[in-house]
């Protein structure tokens, strides 16, 4: 049972989400309805936030997984005094509002990240609860002693990545991450008895989570339930908590057609009727329900200011520790000292800039989809993130490769930590809606993709990419880079790691390559002259460089090349006009790249020639397959002349 203005409270939320849904003409009523007691519960009795600063450090993050019932959130924002007004809340789904159909991230208000995408909520806030116990165990619980809480639905709980993160969570016992489960039985196709009949409780059971069965709209059982969840500190907690979606609209309440559907002017009258709300005017809010909510929110402001006296207390090596994770200055990367000629994968330059990167930057943390010893990304090989380590940066994430790439995305967006994750570029297909948020969110990410073309050889065509660059290439905000060599690899990871507003992708070599003359701030340009000509222009990326630089040499007795190195597309397209025509000069222009040349077309123009691979590769040794599909220097030299000549 829940007092009077508790239950205020909760009719509240529950118009609120129907007028602005009807408002909209669009959206979600059923699960802000549905979940309304649970929000209500955990915002007003232990949710560690304050709304006069959203993006405090060490409040306690909250996600909604179910992102479609994203009415919820704004209410609760708005209700709670977080700077989100009512006309935000009739601006639902409007342009430029700032309440989206789905919540896009925005922490300054209190949105801790993109949902849309069911699964990723529930992953996502994996990575955070991953970021507060590392934190903590860094910086000391003085300075971080937060906890992840997030709301999940039928949908996130069908989606895989849910099994791979939570089987994740519960392997490195992520005690302070709590997940409420909307249990409604009912998604969009209708009950739930279609498709998902498992026992989900269960299910988290054997993943090593502790769980709980619930009344959800009974907000005494709810608290109870928090309140155990809260006191299980060595597992992940999952709530069931068993609902009717719409919960109070009479005719609506149980019914699939409530998820995503306007309830119409004459059900939302017999709902805010029976729960003796007033009718009119819409958007109405009681001013006890503000002063309710203002009221709960003291807590988490005594909070904050509690922080930051500890803060102010805490000594110079813990202060000096968290300034350095939470204000990054400007990386400059030395490289161990390449020498042109010598011969290793970029893979392996990569690995080799490792303890520079993670001397300079304390927050570098990361790890591989159980492909370390081939990625070559290892921190401290002495150590592994686990239960019983939580200040190991090398997290092992198993064969995850979507968890990785949300979890990822989660210890970006926290904050105070600079993480990447690394699998074979091919895999970059199975964290591609991690990588897809990550660039939306604008959360900076680093994609360490190794193995980055038909020439990883003998693994054969299902573990070579092809149309995985111009298809990453295609996604907006990714910085995809792919360096020819040692020195260019360096000049990468530096850029990657001087980036705050994006994510971007390491596109790195199984096999060996010779260090040639490369430009590191020709790199930073995106793309620059690493051999003089004027007849034609070979441009090329990554270990086609060496290709084009074969080429150029075979074509030199008679055929002036020029050989640009292109490790980065949108780098290069940021560089004014006159610096790219200087680049790509007059010349007719060939491009090598071992990937489908979708994209090439417009850098090549209309007289130009994309020297690409448009169909599977094939298992063979890797000069093999360099001859057979002509990336040799004598066989583009062939193709160049040609094309010149015609
Ligand atoms: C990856 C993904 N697939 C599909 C959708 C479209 N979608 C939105 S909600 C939903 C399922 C709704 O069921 P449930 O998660 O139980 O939410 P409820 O209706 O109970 O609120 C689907 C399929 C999506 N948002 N994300
Ligand atoms: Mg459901």
């Amino acid at each position: 049972m829940s007092n009077g203005i508790e239950r205020l409270a909760v009719n509240t939320v529950k118009a609120l989400a129907m007028d602005a849904v009807q408002k909209a003409n669009s959206g979600h009523p059923g699960m802000p309805m549905g979940m309304a007691e649970i929000a209500v519960t955990l915002w007003s009795r232990f949710l560690k936030v304050d709304p006069s600063l959203p993006d405090w450090p060490d409040r306690d993050r909250f996600v909604l997984s179910n992102g479609h019932g994203s009415m919820l959130l704004y209410s609760m924002l708005h209700l709670c005094g977080f700077p989100l007004t009512m006309d935000d809340i009739r601006a639902f789904r409007q342009w430029e509002s700032h309440t989206a159909g789905h919540p896009e991230m925005d922490q300054s208000i209190g949105i801790e990240m993109t949902t849309g995408p069911l699964g990723q909520g529930f992953a996502t806030g994996v990575g955070m609860a991953i970021a507060e116990a590392h934190l903590r165990a860094r910086l000391g619980e003085d300075l971080v002693d937060h906890r992840t809480f997030g709301f999940v639905s039928d949908g996130d709980l069908m989606e895989g990545v849910s099994a791979e993160a939570g089987s994740l969570a519960g392997a490195f016992g992520l005690g302070r991450l709590v997940y409420l489960y909307d249990d409604n039985e009912i998604s969009i196709d209708g009950s739930t008895d279609i498709t998902f009949t498992e026992e989900v409780g269960k299910r988290f059971q054997a993943q090593g989570w502790h769980t709980q069965d619930i009344d959800g709209h009974d907000m005494e059982a709810i608290a109870e339930a928090l309140e155990a969840a809260i006191g299980v500190e060595d597992r992940p907690s999952l709530i069931v908590c068993h609902t009717h979606i719409a919960h109070g609209a009479p005719n609506a309440e149980g019914t699939a057609a409530s998820h995503g559907t306007p309830l119409g002017e004459e059900e939302i009258k017999l709902a805010k009727d029976a729960m003796d709300y007033p009718i009119d005017p819409p958007f109405h809010v009681e001013p006890e329900v503000y002063e309710f909510f203002a009221g709960a929110m003291a807590w988490g402001k005594e909070e904050r200011s509690k922080w930051e006296k500890r803060m102010e207390a805490a000594d110079d090596e813990e202060r000096g520790l968290w300034d350095r994770l939470h204000a990054p200055t400007p990386v400059t990367l030395e490289g161990p000292g390449f020498a042109v000629g010598d011969e290793l994968a970029t893979r392996s330059a990569s690995g080799k800039v490792f303890a520079e990167i993670a001397e300079k930057v304390p927050g570098f943390i990361g790890g591989s989809a159980d492909l370390v010893a081939s990625t070559k990304t290892v921190i401290d090989a002495s150590t592994r993130f686990s239960k019983s380590d939580r200040a190991s940066r090398d997290i092992p994430y198993g064969v995850r490769e979507h968890a990785m790439g949300c979890i990822t995305n989660g210890l970006a967006v926290h904050g105070g930590l600079r993480p990447y994750a690394a699998t074979f570029f091919v895999f970059s297909d199975y964290m591609r809606p991690a990588v897809r948020l990550s660039a939306l969110m604008k959360a900076p990410s680093i994609w360490v993709w190794t193995h980055d073309s038909v020439f990883l050889g003998e693994d054969g065509p299902t573990h070579q990419p092809i149309e995985h660059l111009a298809s990453l290439r295609a996604m907006p905000n990714l910085w995809v880079i792919r360096p020819a060599d040692a020195i260019e690899t360096v000049a990468a990871w530096e850029i990657a790691l001087n980036r705050s507003d994006g994510p971007v992708g390491l596109v790195l070599t199984r096999q060996d390559l010779p260090v040639l003359e490369t430009d590191r701030e020709g790199v930073a340009r995106g793309g620059y002259v690493l051999r003089e000509g004027d007849a034609v222009t070979l441009i090329a990326t990554g270990s086609e460089v060496h290709v084009a630089l074969a080429a150029a040499e075979v074509l030199a007795d008679d055929i002036s090349a020029r050989v640009v190195s292109l490790p980065c597309w949108e780098l290069f397209r940021a560089q004014d006009e006159d610096y790219r025509s200087q680049v790509l000069g007059t010349a007719p222009k060939v491009a090598i790249e071992a990937a489908a040349g979708l994209g090439w077309d417009r850098i090549v123009g209309d007289n130009g020639l994309v020297l690409g691979i448009d169909h599977f590769g094939a298992s063979a040794p890797d000069t093999v397959i360099a001859e057979k599909l002509g990336f040799t220097g004598p066989a583009v030299a062939a193709r160049v002349r040609e094309h010149l000549s015609a």
